[in-house]
């Protein structure tokens, strides 16, 4: 069976639409299918600074979601990123065999820091995606399912699975990046021209909000003048972003919605899409909170997981070290 290797970092109390559709929806649908590694990336979210009790809260309440998302972990290797030290390890290989020019042409790092005063800004947040290389490359994984802003990384993993490859001999698959075109970018619900992301929490629709608010937002999405429930992405971003949440939450396919809703208002399709994701999330708000009411039972089976990650992980590092001359401890 082919590999699969996502993450996601524990930097906010929820993930958020986007997360799901872009991303986790593929990595429960893929435990069908590969074998399949997972983890909660906290040595990415300290690229930012964290509060440690928040942190570790979040680490805990991101393993919760991900189980009642359907992460199975009889199926998959679920883990926290910082329990398998080699994640790190390896980054540090791949950091020496980075480009400067080639790490400061991420786009990733140029948005993000433009937010934050140049002083505040860590080396970690510049290096981050050359970790992220060293988390997929340590599985050796074919594929890695993300949304479309993780793109540009996957292909500096590549550049960088290829040129260790041919410096050293070959050690790493080259890993695809798995995109579900439909659903790759979510678009904020206040700002429907821009990604749906955790850091500008106003359009956001989070798993675990109330449903009441998570309807409340819904209502107040950015939409447009005309009268029209038509897929548009140039001339209607917003309803067309309401529609691709729609379409991917119910089953039904766009052109449907539109056939249903024709001489429908705006207000007809939020309160109805309302609905849709209040039936989504109820089930996954509940499961999570009862993971959560049982953290000891939550820590066990992240323990586990960390102990098979470790067994592949070791095994790369192992011959990585080997390849690039360090001497083995006697
Ligand atoms: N809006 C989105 N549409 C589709 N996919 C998305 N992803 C994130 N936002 C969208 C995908 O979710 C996965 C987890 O991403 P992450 O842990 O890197 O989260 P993030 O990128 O920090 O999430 P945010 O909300 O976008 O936070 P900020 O604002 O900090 O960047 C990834 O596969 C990602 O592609």
């Amino acid at each position: 069976r082919p590999r699969v290797l996502s993450g996601i970092q524990p930097t906010a109390d929820s993930f958020h639409l986007g997360n799901y559709l872009g991303a986790l929806r593929q990595w429960v649908a893929m435990q069908d299918t590969h074998e399949a590694f997972y983890c909660v990336v906290d040595l990415h979210a300290i690229t930012v600074e964290q509060d440690p009790k928040q942190l570790r809260r979040r680490t805990r309440v991101s393993a919760a979601q991900l189980l009642a998302l359907g992460i199975d972990p009889a199926r998959s290797t679920l883990f926290v990123q910082s329990h398998v030290p080699e994640h790190a390890q390896l980054g540090w290989v791949m950091q020496c065999l980075a480009g400067f020019g080639e790490a400061s042409r991420m786009t990733q790092f140029k948005d993000k820091s433009a937010r934050q005063a140049a002083d505040r800004v860590s080396v970690g947040l510049f290096t981050y995606p050359i970790l992220q290389a060293a988390d997929i490359l340590v599985y050796r994984a074919n594929e890695v399912p993300v949304g479309e802003d993780q793109r540009q990384h996957l292909e500096l993993t590549r550049d960088l699975a290829q040129r260790f490859n041919s410096r050293y001999g070959k050690t790493f698959v080259l890993p695809e990046a798995y995109i579900v075109k439909d659903t790759a970018k979510i678009y904020d619900l206040q700002d429907p021209t821009s990604k749906m992301s955790k850091s500008v929490p106003a359009g956001v629709v989070e798993l675990l909000d109330e449903p009441k608010a998570s309807a409340k937002k819904i209502r107040s999405a950015v939409t447009d003048l005309e009268r029209e429930i038509r897929y548009d992405t140039e001339k209607k971003p917003g309803i067309s972003n309401l529609l691709v949440i729609y379409s991917a939450l119910s089953g039904r396919a766009i052109s449907e919605l539109e056939q249903a809703y024709e001489g429908k208002g705006y207000g007809d399709l939020k309160k109805d899409l309302a609905e849709v994701v209040t039936d989504f999330v109820t089930p996954v708000r509940e499961k999570v909170r009862a993971y959560l009411d049982d953290p000891a039972e939550l820590d066990k089976i992240l323990l586990v997981g960390a102990e098979r990650a470790r067994e592949v992980a070791s095994r790369t590092l192992e011959a990585v070290y080997k390849r690039i001359g360090f001497l083995p401890p006697a």
